[in-house]
């Protein structure tokens, strides 16, 4: 083992990646390969908390898989498995259920949210969704976690699982610390920015999907929602303006301000169509990638049956450990 700090992240294959999962996190996943030691996962045991069709669910799975490879993430750099997979997230899961109290899971925004949203299926899975993510987390005792900012509550709930559990058996668990983007945390919806941009969005017009090609990403661009001024500037109230410079700014790596003088005296007509160029030109080698990889299929088995075991002996380490610590009696 060197002497790197490791990072897990997952995503959930629930439809495509949009825009908002792209820039918010999944395009910090490759660059951070060098740096530190990376474990990502498709976490598809999160996805079934909604009602999912098992077809569309298995090659949601499948392609998100593609979609990460496609994204820049290296299998000969990092370990990439689909969550299933691995026993160990379930097996440690009971296990930091135990150590959460329903109190905390009741306050979670994104449980309230989505129960909201299925008022018919507010089922447990539902709400104990972020003990399988801490699980996740802490079966690699991961230091670092790059997700968008929505995601931040979830990780405090982890690190206060994790120091419930060194509390009553002795420091075992490392406190995973978010990783949040200064540029692009929350990207919005360009139909209505005041809201994130989510994958489960009904109108399409707001949502753009990494796959969606030049016309359709120009199209839904051109349409966004702005304001009445006229001015392409950074500033307080013009939501819409300030999402389309995030977003500009991201694929471009200008800052704000030569994103302003770039357009000064220019119309919103002129920065849309070049905001949608510059992410339909930025997205093009991950969708051609995404279509020679999602065409192979045996060559995508090869790569996530050596992810899972990767990931199972690693974590399995880990989750012994765990079960010794609590008093469970060893097998071996
Ligand atoms: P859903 O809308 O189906 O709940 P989602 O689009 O939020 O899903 P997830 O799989 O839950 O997708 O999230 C994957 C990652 O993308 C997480 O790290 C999350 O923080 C990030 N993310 C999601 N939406 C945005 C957004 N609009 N801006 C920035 N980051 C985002
Ligand atoms: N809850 C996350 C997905 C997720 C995750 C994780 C992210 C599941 N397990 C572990 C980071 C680390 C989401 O909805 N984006």
């Amino acid at each position: 083992m060197d002497d790197k700090k490791l990072i897990f992240s997952g995503i959930q294959p629930t439809g495509t990646f949009t825009l908002g999962n792209y820039i918010g996190a999944v395009r910090n996943w490759g660059p951070l390969q060098d740096e530190y030691n990376c474990i990502y996962s498709v976490v598809n045991m999160h996805a079934i908390t909604v009602r999912q069709d098992p077809a569309a669910l298995r090659k949601n799975t499948l392609d998100s898989y593609a979609l990460l490879m496609a994204c820049g993430i290296d299998i000969n750099k990092s370990i990439l498995f689909i969550q299933s997979h691995v026993k160990t997230h379930a097996e440690l899961n009971w296990i930091l259920g135990c150590c959460t109290q329903f109190g905390e899971l009741s306050r979670m925004t994104q449980f309230k949210e989505k129960s909201q949203r299925h008022p018919d299926d507010i089922n447990a899975g539902l709400f104990t969704y972020p003990v399988l993510m801490a699980a996740d987390i802490l079966a690699y005792n991961a230091d670092l976690v790059p997700v968008g900012i929505d995601q931040k509550q979830h990780l405090e709930l982890a690190r206060n699982i994790a120091q419930r559990f060194n509390q009553r058996y002795g420091d075992f668990f490392t406190l995973p610390e978010p990783y949040i983007a200064e540029v692009g945390a929350k990207v919005m919806s360009l139909q209505d920015p005041t809201k994130k941009m989510s994958k489960s969005d009904e109108n399409p017009n707001a949502v753009i999907s990494i796959l969606d090609d030049k016309d359709t990403i120009i199209r839904k661009f051109k349409r966004a929602v702005t304001d009445s001024e006229a001015e392409v500037a950074y500033r307080e109230g013009k939501d819409g303006i300030n999402n389309l410079m995030t977003i500009y700014s991201s694929v471009t790596g200008k800052d704000f301000a030569a994103i302003e003088s770039e357009f000064a005296g220019k119309g919103y007509g002129d920065f849309k169509l070049a905001v949608g160029e510059a992410v339909a030109d930025h997205l093009e080698p991950v969708r051609t990638e995404f279509a020679r990889l999602s065409g192979d299929k045996a060559y995508l088995k090869e790569c996530y049956t050596a992810g899972a075991e990767k990931a199972l002996r690693y974590s399995q380490r880990i989750v012994l450990k765990a079960y010794h610590k609590v008093g469970f009696v060893d097998l071996k």
